[in-house]
């Protein structure tokens, strides 16, 4: 197993854990650990009961990147039919808020798949880069394109053209990660934000995921009739009643997901 799937995670009914599980290879990204994870993704996605999925490694790696063993040999008629690029594409369709717990190394594909989560923790050991230039490539996952957008071209550059490693301070300093904790208690610290996620009205987060991404794709006159719509779509929740009535009666609400 490439992957380990715990639902109701710490017995949290809504919450559930995906850790890599090639430890050896620092969880390096086989094709078949990036199909288990994606299949895995998209069962908690359908599956009601889930409102936040946590991704993480362990405390060496979140992942040293694609395998590199898997695709010394591999010429571009092999990549074309493999089509790697369809499951890295599909994780962008997951609708559920992803946090991505990183200890030790993200690098090249393992930096990427953290980028392709909604949010990273990050452990102060953590340490962030995109060697690929060292091997003689480029990122495939986007390490040139979802990086720039979150730490600006400069440092993109820097980290791309370099191929040097950035630590956890850094990478929260220019922007890469949500918040730096102690490395022993990254999964409990992600668990207590996963947890405040988990407590608000799903349809609401999700609306927000979609909304907050589309800002990296569109125009800003665009994003804001998007999320004016999706502001709207809010109000045929019944949770929008109970969230309000909830806040007017003075009393914790409860979301049912409608
Ligand atoms: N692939 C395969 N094996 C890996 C690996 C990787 N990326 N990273 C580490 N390993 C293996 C090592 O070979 C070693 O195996 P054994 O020798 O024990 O059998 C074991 O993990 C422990 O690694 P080290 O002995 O090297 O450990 P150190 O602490 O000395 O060094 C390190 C840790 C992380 C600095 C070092 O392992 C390292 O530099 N690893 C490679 C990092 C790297 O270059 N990553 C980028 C890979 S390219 C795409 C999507 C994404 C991508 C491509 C296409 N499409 C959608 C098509 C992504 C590309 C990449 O990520």
């Amino acid at each position: 197993m490439n992957i380990i799937v715990e639902k109701n995670w710490d017995n949290h009914p809504h919450i559930a854990l995906v850790k890599l599980n090639r430890s050896k290879v620092l969880n390096a990204l086989s094709n078949e650990l990036m199909d288990e994870l994606v299949q895995a993704l998209f069962k908690l996605d359908d599956d009601q009961e889930v409102r936040v999925i946590v991704l993480t490694g362990d405390e060496r790696a979140f992942a040293a990147g694609a395998d590199i063993a898997q695709m010394v040999e591999e010429n571009p008629v092999d990549k074309i039919l493999e089509n790697r690029f369809r499951s890295w594409q599909q994780l962008t369709m997951i609708s559920k808020p992803i946090i991505a717990a990183v200890s030790g190394f993200a690098l090249g594909g393992g930096c990427e798949l953290a980028m392709t989560c909604d949010l990273i923790i990050a452990g102060d050991n953590a340490r962030f880069g995109q060697p690929e230039i060292n091997l003689g490539i480029i990122p495939g996952a986007g390490g040139t394109q979802r990086l720039t957008k979150a730490i600006g071209k400069s440092k993109a550059m820097l980290m791309n053209l370099t191929g040097e490693m950035i630590d956890a301070t850094t990478a929260e300093k220019w922007g890469l990660v949500a918040k730096v904790v102690p490395a022993e208690t990254v999964l409990q610290e992600t668990y207590e934000i996963a947890k405040k996620i988990a407590a608000k009205a799903p349809v609401a987060t999700r609306l927000i995921k979609e909304a907050v991404n589309r800002s990296f794709e569109t125009s800003l006159k665009e994003g804001m009739e998007f999320e004016r719509r999706n502001f709207f779509l809010t109000f045929s929740s019944s949770d929008q009643k109970e969230g309000m009535r909830a806040f007017l009666e003075k009393r914790e609400a409860k979301y049912t997901g409608r």
